[in-house]
């Protein structure tokens, strides 16, 4: 073999870094449509085919070349071949129809034993009837498919994603078949690799498959594809936002903007680029708040089309280590939250999930949660909206990383900006954040810095955050001096005293912190595990009464920091992790849960309870 020339080197460097986002998802994600399940859909949810391919014959011929790179694109899997009527013995290797079936949306290791730890690729098919109606356009929307996928609509490939908790937009107007008879296949492959993001090391099960509503959302020509209705920063006086239309005649359109109940109404005009932005007066509005989480019913009509939502207004600011939430003192009642339900166990599956993580986190008197650590369901974000709860969104910028490929930069940057684009006329989000307990060097300084910068030019109405790096030192002394700190709103930190560190629960008060920075001090985690209903005393590992003295003693040691404003404990439930394996205590979960994968309630779930019903007599009375 010849070694390949520095120009050619070059070229597939090119090639690579372009590859991430190939076809027409790199158009749709620069520009995801705002509010998708809200416009008129056909759901695609249900029951889908599915083949498991681990040496993804469906994708390579026996050299290893792709079918879809060949000359005629045919051959793989996506061709959905069905034996013709023709003389011929025909080979075909594959049947969709007739092999198994599983419910989309749905993580494909709970819903098939043989999957529950399965990496590589799955294909999955539905048949749906669509005829198109000229003069319309048609977008086929994931909600998130887990990891890598390509996709393809009646045997001709539409694109290639990478990132497994952003939605995929892919536009299909001229690829619906006249018959109104079509068929949609995926190619679904969770492999882990080192400079994905997240990296091939997480505490979390690698999900797999298409788990998040599929669905085809119905367009006019030129569209409202997207648009922002939010308080202008620090300002709750004025609205601010902008409206984007997309199609032919963009340019020059009036679009109405109208908050009835607030009495505001305003036609605004296109630019040549389609876009409108405004800044207008809103004294009247009642501002949204948890205690009082009012949202207005907001249209945007543009011609013979109308987009409604239902959009809070609020502001969110620091000022020194004080942290304002519509001009007030508030302290931030948190729990961290996964994507996953306990019961099933496995990816929640749609709003009766979301709705029971976030009435487990009211009754444990939260009136914020942590969506960590990845992207959650845009569900999950209008109903903690609704629900009055506070939110910090994430992105799986987790641990170490390969900070110094560029590709894996532009792969983060992209799930931010389509996590912003997807949560950004929520009022319940505040904080925006861009990463997990990443490893201090120059190399992660940068790539952090450089995302964080990002997400402000994104959206300078919310806080930047991360969970920093701490050290100890002899004396005692917990510090928080990571650099990365100098870019953040918050000074947030994952603290495990008494569990990875720090000796017994009763040992743990003896610390004190040394916080660099004059922010407010948010904790981004904290606690322990107990496996429910295993009792012991204060000092058995694994013991519910462990747990409730750690958190008894957490809460004494972190009420002694100046500027603590809130926390988010580790987690509202156990959830199942790989890293987790003690036959007796964990069998494959994380039990760091106040609440068990069955749903009982730990005795530290109450200790919680209490400190946030005095908290919240404190704050929310305005005291
Ligand atoms: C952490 C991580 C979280 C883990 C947790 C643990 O610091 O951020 O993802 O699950 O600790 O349980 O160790």
């Amino acid at each position: 073999m010849t070694p390949p020339t520095p120009l050619k080197l070059l070229l597939s460097l090119i090639l690579g870094v372009l590859s991430l986002f190939t076809g027409p998802a790199a158009q749709a994600q620069t520009s995801l449509i705002q509010n998708a399940p809200g416009r008129r859909v056909l759901s695609l949810n249900g029951s889908w085919n599915y083949i498991i391919d681990p040496y993804e014959n469906g994708f390579y011929d026996y050299r290893r070349e792709a079918f879809d790179k060949s000359a005629t694109g045919k051959g793989g899997y996506y061709d959905n071949q069905k034996p013709s009527n023709s003389q011929e013995p025909e080979l075909i290797e594959y049947d969709f129809d007739h092999s198994a079936a599983m419910q989309i949306p749905g993580d494909w290791n709970s819903q098939d034993i043989k999957l529950l730890y399965y990496e590589g690729t799955i294909w999955f098919k539905k048949d749906f009837k669509l005829k198109p109606t000229a003069g319309k356009r048609y977008f086929l929307y994931f909600g998130a498919i887990n990891y890598e996928s390509h996709i393809y609509l009646n045997g001709k490939k539409l694109g290639m994603h990478k990132g497994g908790f952003t939605p995929i937009q892919l536009e299909i107007t001229d690829k619906l078949s006249a018959t109104g008879d079509n068929f949609v296949v995926v190619k679904a492959d969770n492999t882990r690799h080192t400079e994905e993001v997240p990296t091939i090391n997480t505490d979390w099960w690698n999900y797999g498959g298409i788990t998040r509503d599929v669905f085809i959302a119905e367009t006019p020509g030129t569209f409202i594809v997207d648009y922002k209705v939010q308080l202008a920063k620090d300002d709750a006086s004025t609205l601010a936002g902008y409206v984007q239309l997309d199609g032919p005649e963009k340019a020059g359109q009036s679009v109405t903007l109208n908050i009835a109940e607030a009495g505001l109404r305003q036609t605004l005009k296109t630019d040549g680029e389609g876009r409108a932005t405004f800044r207008l007066p809103a004294k009247k509005l009642k501002l949204w708040s948890p205690l009082s989480p009012t949202r207005y019913a907001v249209s945007l009509t543009n011609g013979s089309e109308t987009v409604q939502d239902k959009i809070g207004f609020r502001t969110i600011q620091t000022k020194g280590q004080d942290l304002l939430l519509n001009g007030k003192s508030i302290f931030l009642r948190g729990i961290s939250i996964h994507d996953e339900n306990p019961l099933i166990p496995g990816r929640a599956r749609g709003e009766g999930d979301l709705r029971m993580l976030l009435t487990w986190a009211k009754e444990l008197g939260c009136n914020y949660v942590r969506l960590a650590h990845y992207p959650h369901n845009e569900i999950m974000l209008k109903l903690a909206d609704e629900m009055g709860l506070l939110v910090w969104a994430e992105v799986p910028v987790y641990w170490t990383i390969a900070w110094e490929n560029p590709t894996t930069y532009q792969n983060a940057e992209q799930q931010l900006s389509d996590l912003i684009s997807m949560g950004k006329n929520r009022a319940s989000v505040v904080v925006w954040s861009i990463g997990n307990e990443t490893p201090l060097g120059d190399p992660r300084l940068k790539f952090m810095s450089r995302l964080a910068t990002k997400a402000r030019a994104l959206d300078d109405t919310r806080l930047i955050a991360a969970a920093l790096e701490l050290h100890r030192t002899p004396d005692n002394v917990v510090h928080v001096d990571d650099p990365l700190g100098e870019f953040l709103d918050l000074a947030s930190f994952n603290e495990y005293a008494g569990w990875y560190w720090g000796g017994k629960p009763s040992e743990i008060t003896k610390y004190t912190f040394d916080i660099k920075y004059n922010k407010p001090v948010v904790i981004s985690e904290l606690g322990g595990s107990a496996l429910a209903g295993y009792h012991g005393d204060a000092e058995t590992r694994w013991s519910e009464e462990y747990q409730e003295a750690l958190y008894v003693n957490q809460i004494k040691m972190l009420s002694a920091i100046k500027g603590l404003r809130g926390m988010t404990p580790w987690i509202l439930v156990d959830f199942r992790a790989t890293r987790r394996q003690h036959p007796v205590y964990q069998n494959g979960f994380n039990r760091k849960g106040l609440i068990s994968n069955t749903g009982q309630k730990k005795k530290a779930f109450y200790v919680l309870q209490e400190y946030y019903r005095q908290q919240a007599a404190k704050y929310d009375t305005g005291k």
